[in-house]
């Protein structure tokens, strides 16, 4: 869900032959300030940009009335008492088999970080416009980069949200390159954050009957970036999206997000709310892990809905090396993880033919694995 450029893309012709769907999705770009944007210029309905196609998923854009929840996974004492530990281990398991999804508890990043982090988006994206708007780009050159939807100029139809992303690897952004409003605590909880992916990736590990350090030593693995989103309150949330069903083209990504709600994951065919517990964090596999995994850990859809109320703030770390170097390594089902009974179920290939993939199709509902199948 990064950035592609504008003459690289085709627009979606519109059946309506009045409707300039490429001059309405560049006039909206050439404004450089987002959804907030539009929403301080007073509009009261929302562009027909933002409209999605009416069909399965706009018809149940709507709270979930499943009795199924996310699992919640608590990691305190688990460091100094082994059957806690293996009970967690269990867990971990059977979440990142069943749901691709789960919320963590006791992770040893204070609310106190977490709290500032939201609130220090917060203020990204709503200071003075003329300062926001010197942020945005699509840039890729840039390790911080404020836009709307980032493949505006590809998806059928664009998602109620304005998004800032920090590229915090190799080189961390100097911090005269981090927006002041919240410098001091994205340098903070980028570091807790990282800490947290390091102890996350051994537990995945050792649920996996791998050595504990055994994902954390994958070349492709330990690259880690921020998007940062901004949900504003919707008109119209019933003719939009927050974010459309997709998966992440990552091996895990942990989610800090407020207590707004909307994030929904697709369990059994369902959408279930995965409901803001207040200090927690979600944890979800992305589309590499469930590769190299051969499919003993899943990549699932989620999306977030459009409401009217808000904003939502949610900030999602992203672990995947993209860059240039790594990408190009080969990566397939761990060999350690086969047998007759598990025989591979994808072919060997690279993370950056699995992403060029998942940005090829972009925000389509469609997972990025499907070509990669044997
Ligand atoms: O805002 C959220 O809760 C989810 C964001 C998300 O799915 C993403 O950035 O890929």
């Amino acid at each position: 869900m990064v950035t592609t450029a504008t003459n690289e893309l085709e627009l979606e012709t519109d059946k309506d032959s009045t409707y300039d769907r490429i001059a309405e999705v560049k006039a909206f770009e050439e404004t450089k300030l987002g959804v907030k944007g539009l929403l301080d210029s007073g509009v009261t309905k929302i562009p027909r940009m933002f409209h999605h196609a009416k069909g399965e998923e706009h018809t149940e854009n709507k709270p979930s009335d499943s009795k199924l929840s996310v699992p919640i996974i608590d990691l305190k004492d688990i460091d100094t008492n082994s059957s806690l530990r293996a009970e967690a281990l269990d867990k971990i398991r059977g979440a990142c088999k069943e749901w691709g999804f789960f919320q963590l508890v006791n992770h040893g990043i204070g609310v106190e970080v977490l709290d500032e982090m939201i609130r220090g988006i917060r203020m990204f994206h709503e200071q003075d416009a003329e300062v926001r708007k010197s942020f945005y780009t699509r840039d890729i050159n840039k390790k911080v980069r404020y836009f709307s939807n980032g493949s505006l100029f590809k998806d059928p139809a664009a998602n109620w949200r304005d998004s800032l992303t920090f590229f915090l690897t190799p080189d961390f952004p100097s911090p005269e390159e981090l927006p002041a409003v919240c410098r001091d605590i994205v340098i903070e909880y980028s570091k807790k954050v990282r800490a947290l992916g390091f102890r996350i990736f051994e537990l995945f590990s050792e649920a996996l009957g791998l050595h504990p350090s055994y994902l954390n030593e994958l070349d492709s693995i330990y690259r880690q970036y921020l998007l940062c989103h901004y949900y504003p309150p919707c008109p119209e949330p019933e003719l939009t999206m927050g974010t459309s069903k997709h998966t992440d083209i990552s091996f895990m990504t942990i989610l800090l997000q407020d207590q707004m709600g909307g994030l929904q994951v697709l369990h059994e065919n369902q959408w279930i709310d995965v409901h803001p517990v207040y200090g927690s964090l979600v944890v979800n596999i992305g589309d590499l892990l469930q590769l190299i995994t051969n499919d003993m850990f899943v990549s699932v859809y989620h999306r977030v809905l459009s409401k009217h109320t808000g904003p939502r703030i949610s900030i999602a770390t992203f672990y995947a090396d993209l860059s240039a170097q790594s990408s190009t390594k080969v990566i397939g089902p761990i060999k350690e993880l086969l047998s007759e009974d598990n025989p591979p179920i994808y072919r060997d290939t690279t993370v950056k033919d699995v992403t060029a993939h998942y940005f090829e199709k972009g925000l389509d509902g469609n997972s990025s694995l499907h070509p990669f199948r044997l």
